[in-house]
């Protein structure tokens, strides 16, 4: 992919272990690469199709120069998110020198280089309890403040049969997709505290809930953990997944059966004559 790179940008800060290191400080060298299609700058020739890269240069001095981290490991990956944040780039690489080390050998230099990008996931939403229009619209919009996490498209909200334990109230189901820089854990953890933060009680499995958020997607990735599987198992089994996903990502294919999602529909549908969602 194309990239902007930035070589050994030098800045006075006061990162390191040892006490003396955070009051007199030293030289840092920061080197970074911003992977994003410059296609477009490239043909328009326009500024606001590409990064501005002084600005990038001015953004991480100041992150580096105030503040006082232990380690190099840390302030790479503070730089590595922050401008992810802040800037219009796909993926980064982020290295920090540390040429100047306080040890009593001889190094050339120092350093951590890391990587790190935004990630696409998709996110299942049911409620059959409570003001269930509202607690998913408000779920949505608390997904969507965090700095780490973009909402890019929502479905339509659709009234649902309960599936498993059919013996409790109707759903509202929707999906999302997301953009993150979470790793799936994190962002599990989050959909956890969130779901918690509605009231979401556990006490039957798939029994009424005011809020249930599932990880349907991961980029392409495949995690069997004990507490994340994803894909997520049951998807092709359930119209009141498929049916919204299917608005949003019918041509996002499935990482394990290696069908797109609007096939998965079909095949399900085709299962359930009556077309209805369960
Ligand atoms: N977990 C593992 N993988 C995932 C994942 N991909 N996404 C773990 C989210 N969580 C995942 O979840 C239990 C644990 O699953 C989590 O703590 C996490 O570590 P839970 O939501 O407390 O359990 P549950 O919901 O009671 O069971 P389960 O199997 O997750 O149920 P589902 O799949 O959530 O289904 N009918 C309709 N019409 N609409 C619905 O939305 N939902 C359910 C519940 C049943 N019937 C429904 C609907
Ligand atoms: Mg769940």
């Amino acid at each position: 992919m194309d990239r902007i790179h930035i070589e050994k940008l030098e800045v006075f800060a006061r990162h390191g272990v040892c006490r003396e290191e955070n009051s007199l400080g030293q030289k840092f060298l920061i080197s970074a690469d911003l992977f994003k299609d410059l296609h477009e700058a490239g043909k328009t020739d326009e500024l606001t199709a590409t990064v501005h890269y002084g600005k990038v240069c001015e953004f991480i001095t100041k992150i580096a120069s105030e503040n006082t981290y232990k380690l190099i490991e840390k302030l790479a990956e503070e730089i590595a998110n922050k401008v992810l944040i802040k800037f219009d780039v796909d993926r980064v690489k982020i290295r920090v020198d540390k040429p100047w080390a306080p040890m009593l050998l001889h190094v050339d230099t120092v350093f951590v280089e890391v990587e790190r990008g935004w990630h696409t996931a998709y996110i299942a939403i049911g409620s059959n309890l409570g003001e269930r229009e509202n607690i998913i619209g408000d779920a949505i919009s608390k997904i969507d403040s965090f700095q780490e996490i973009r909402v890019k498209a929502v479905s339509d909200i659709i009234e649902t049969k309960p599936y498993g334990v059919t013996d409790q109230p109707d759903f509202l189901n929707g999906c999302i997709e997301i953009k993150t820089l979470l790793r799936p854990s994190e962002l599990l953890a989050e959909l956890l505290l969130i779901e918690a933060s509605f009231g979401r009680e556990r006490k039957v499995r798939w029994g009424p809930r005011t809020l249930d958020l599932d990880i349907l997607f991961y980029d392409d990735q495949c995690i069997l953990s004990k507490d994340l599987v994803v894909p997520h198992p049951d998807m092709m089994n359930r119209l009141f997944v498929l049916e919204p996903l299917n608005q949003i990502a019918p041509y996002f294919v499935h990482p394990v059966t290696g069908e797109p999602v609007y096939a998965l529909l079909e095949k399900l549908k085709n299962k359930t004559p009556e077309g209805v969602s369960k």
